[in-house]
Formats: structure tokens, C-alpha cells, sequence
């Protein structure tokens, strides 16, 4: 069999990164609208965020931001040149120039949903672009995504990349943010848990942004079978407290459960579901599920610290370290960091070490180093194929090539008004020409690659 691990892809936020509190059910997005924002420095923290995953011997991939103004949005309103339309929105409809803008392209995590090939029936790689629906700054995202993934995953053999699920049946879906794979090990068979908030009962609560049946078309195209799949309710109270995904509030990692115990509608009786399904899909392994208790760590604290939004990720020595944000550190005197330490300290689990990162930018939009990433497991035939096929696997010379024109291209500050300043469109057009000379990808066509 072939050795499988995982490749860690990180997205980028663009040149128009900015705060529009464009999603009302995200505190942090909806508390910050209207601050300055800088898209250099955004896209310079998680160019951090790379090269510390790398120094910790992880494989690391890039996915790069998406052309803003979204122009099909702006032209479904608007007629003229792309300077015309820019002009004339910012003036007559400048919320629809902010969502048109929206960097929110870079949560990856809201990219897809990922099946390797040793999950599957048919032993494919299947992604699913997400369709985003909830949002239409994130909706208009869905396309190109798609595209892009396309191109990457072109040569890789056995993959299959599926197109955003249909919204006009009522499928709403965001991706592995509300997806969680448990397995011994990466190539090992996966436990799929799909965490929704919306069935189509009266229970649903209103800004519920996955719902099942989009859960359950996902499992049928990625062809996993029953005994891999789980589906899980959110807890309605605790998206009403702004846990807008399950990534919020849980994380997990191989074998590793991070999960307050308000995540899900049962409690802990939904947690017993998840370790009796993993322990039918691997009699005598264990599942290691660490719960943290309200009494720890509030939802409301874990919402502002962004605990669980941290990435778990397998260190090569067969440990674990904890990413998390510097929030963890600075709010509610450094209790949700010191829960991490203890949880680190504690040699019944395989977490060793907690690294802090500064990610404030994205933070400040609701997007903490979990949604900044889209795990993808593959085999050495896949990685090698991938390598050949576009230039996105991440090493030091490519950051260093993706900081120069970041340097050279990206704005120092952004506000709602220089929105409105075709310069900024211009200043993306050539970060997506650059990007795509130096990722082999041809950016201003959506993603696809070069002829
Ligand atoms: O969808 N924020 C994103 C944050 C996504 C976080 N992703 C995960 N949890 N996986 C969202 O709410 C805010 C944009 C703004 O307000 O300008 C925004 O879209």
C-alpha cells in the first residue's frame, strides 16, 4: 500500500482583504465592520503561518486568492468598464461593492469537502467545491474555487473534483469547516462526521449555514460507505452564540477529538455516538475524545479565543502540536492558552506542544488558523503527480517569490471607501498575473491551468 499523508493547503487572502461585517452571524466579522483593514499585512501572516508549519515538518500547499470586484456581480447591476462599474457602485450600492470585494476566499476550509481514496468505494479522491450559499459575498466564491481546484487536482490521478452542490434543491454547504475526518492514522480508513444545523425542521436555527441533506449528497458522490459516515446535529443554541461553523467549536486530528461539550445537540451522548461508530470502524483503536467543560472554557470564550479554531497537526516524530491564535493568549488573561498547555503537559494524549501565531488580520473576520487550511490526504503517487502538474506544493523559495509581490503589489490599508478606487482593481489584476506565473495557474480565467 502506499504511504499516505496529508497535504495541508493554506489560502491566501487578496488584495481586497478588508472588514465589511459581511456575516452577520460571525462576531468578529459583524464587531469590526468598518476598521481599517491591511491586506499586505493579512497575506504577510499567513506567509507566517506557512513557514512555521513547514519548520514543524508538515506539507504545506498554497490556494490562491480569487479576483475582486467579483465583476459577474457587479455586471448583474451595473453596465460600462470594469472602472465604470467600480466607480458607479461605490456610490449607488456600496454594500454590493463590499460583498463584490470580499477576500473571503482565503478560509480554505470552507473551499471543499475532502474524501481520500482509501475512504472511498470507488478508491477515488473526491472534493466537493462547497457552494456557500448562506452568504452571497461567499456564494459568488463557488465558481471559481471549483475552477481552480480543477486545475490542481488535474494530473493527480484518481481524483475527482465535483462542482458546487445545487442550492435551488435546497443544499447548502460549507465545506470541511463542518466536516471532520477520524482515523488512526492519515492512510487509514475515516471516520466521516458531518456536522449540520439545518434539516428542514422547526428546530433549525435560523443562520444555520450546513444542512444535512447537503451533508448526505456529499457522502453519495465521495462514495462513502454507511459504516464511515456519521451525521451530527450542531447544538441550535450555541450557533445563535456565534458558532457559525463546527470548526468553531470543534477539531480533531487522526485520532484526536478536541470538542466542548455544548458542540453538538446531545452533548455527550452525541460524542458516545461518534466514539462507539469509530470503534466499529476500527475495533481496538481508540478514539481520543478530550472534552472541554463549560465550567473551562465558556462558548463565549471559546468564540472569542478561537480554542478550537486552532489546526491539530501530526508532527513527524508521531506526535501532535496545537496552531492556535494569539487571541488565546491575550484575552480573558490567557485562559483558553493555559487550558492548551495543560492539555499539552498531559501525557495521557498525543498533543505535545502549542504554537502561537499571529493571524489578527484574518481574525478579525472570524477566520482563525482552522479556517485558513483545507486538509487533503494523499497518496505518494498523488503528491508526486501533483508536484508536476502546477507549482503549489509550498517550499521556501516559493514563499519567497509569493512575498515579492506581495511586497510589491498588495495595499497597505483598505477602508470601505477605497473600495471604490479602481486602483485596487488593478493592483489585483496583477497579483493574480503574478501569482499565477509563479503557481503555473492561469488566474485570470478563474484558476484554470495554463493551455
Ligand atoms: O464565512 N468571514 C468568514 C469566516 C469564515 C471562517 N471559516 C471557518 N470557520 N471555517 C465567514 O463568516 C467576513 C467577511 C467580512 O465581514 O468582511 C467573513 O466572510
Amino acid at each position: 500500500m502506499n504511504p499516505t499523508d496529508e497535504i495541508i493547503f493554506i489560502g491566501l487572502p487578496g488584495p481586497t482583504h478588508h472588514y465589511g461585517g459581511l456575516s452577520s452571524d460571525n462576531v468578529a466579522s459583524s464587531t469590526n465592520r468598518g476598521s481599517v483593514s491591511s491586506p499586505k499585512e493579512a497575506a504577510l501572516q499567513v506567509l507566517g503561518l506557512m513557514r512555521l508549519l513547514l519548520s514543524l515538518g508538515v506539507k504545506v500547499a498554497v490556494l490562491p486568492p480569487q479576483l475582486r470586484p467579483h465583476m459577474p456581480l457587479l455586471r448583474l447591476h451595473f453596465s460600462g468598464s470594469e472602472e465604470e462599474m467600480i466607480r458607479e457602485a461605490v456610490v449607488k450600492a456600496p454594500a454590493l461593492l463590499e460583498k463584490a470585494s470580499s477576500a473571503s476566499a482565503m478560509w480554505v476550509a470552507n473551499a471543499a469537502t475532502v474524501s481520500p481514496s482509501v475512504d472511498t468505494a470507488d478508491g477515488k479522491l473526491h472534493l466537493t467545491a462547497a457552494n456557500l450559499f448562506t452568504n452571497l459575498h461567499r456564494r459568488i466564491e463557488a465558481e471559481d474555487t471549483f475552477t481552480v481546484l480543477s486545475a490542481i487536482f488535474a494530473g493527480v490521478p484518481d481524483a475527482v473534483v465535483h462542482p458546487p452542490l445545487s442550492a435551488a434543491a435546497g443544499l447548502h454547504d460549507e465545506g470541511a469547516a463542518n466536516h471532520m475526518r477520524l482515523s488512526p492514522g492519515h492512510g487509514e480508513k475515516g471516520l466521516h462526521v458531518f456536522v449540520f444545523g439545518a434539516s428542514g425542521s422547526a428546530r433549525d436555527p435560523e443562520s444555520a449555514r450546513q444542512s444535512l441533506s447537503a451533508s448526505r449528497a456529499v457522502q453519495q458522490q465521495h462514495r462513502l460507505p454507511q459504516e464511515e459516515v456519521l451525521f451530527v446535529r450542531q447544538n441550535a443554541e450555541v450557533i445563535n452564540e456565534g458558532v457559525f461553523h463546527n470548526d468553531v467549536i470543534a477539531v480533531s486530528n487522526a485520532d484526536v477529538l478536541l470538542v466542548h461539550e455544548l458542540a453538538f445537540e446531545h452533548g455527550h451522548s452525541a460524542l458516545q455516538d461518534i466514539d462507539e461508530a469509530y470503534a466499529r470502524l476500527h475495533p481496538g483503536r481508540e478514539l481520543i475524545v478530550l472534552v472541554v467543560e463549560d465550567e473551562q472554557l465558556t462558548v463565549d470564550e471559546a468564540v472569542h479565543t478561537y480554542f478550537f479554531n486552532s489546526q491539530i497537526i501530526s508532527l513527524p516524530n508521531g506526535r501532535m502540536a496545537l496552531i492556535a491564535p494569539v487571541e488565546a493568549q491575550a484575552l480573558y488573561e490567557g485562559k483558553a492558552a493555559e487550558l492548551m498547555e495543560q492539555i499539552c503537559a498531559d501525557e495521557g494524549n498525543p498533543l505535545d506542544e502549542v504554537h502561537f501565531v499571529d493571524l489578527r488580520q484574518s481574525m478579525r473576520n472570524g477566520g482563525g488558523p482552522a479556517c485558513l487550511r483545507l486538509r487533503v490526504a494523499m497518496t505518494q503517487i498523488q503528491q508526486e503527480a501533483l508536484a508536476a502538474t502546477v507549482r503549489v506544493l509550498v517550499d521556501e523559495a516559493l514563499l519567497e517569490e509569493l512575498e515579492a509581490a506581495i511586497y510589491r503589489y498588495y495595499p497597505e490599508s483598505i477602508t470601505a471607501e477605497t473600495l471604490g478606487n479602481p486602483a485596487i482593481y488593478h493592483a489585483s489584476l496583477q497579483v493574480m498575473e503574478a501569482f499565477g506565473q509563479i503557481m503555473r495557474l492561469n488566474l485570470l480565467q478563474g484558476g484554470s491551468a495554463p493551455a
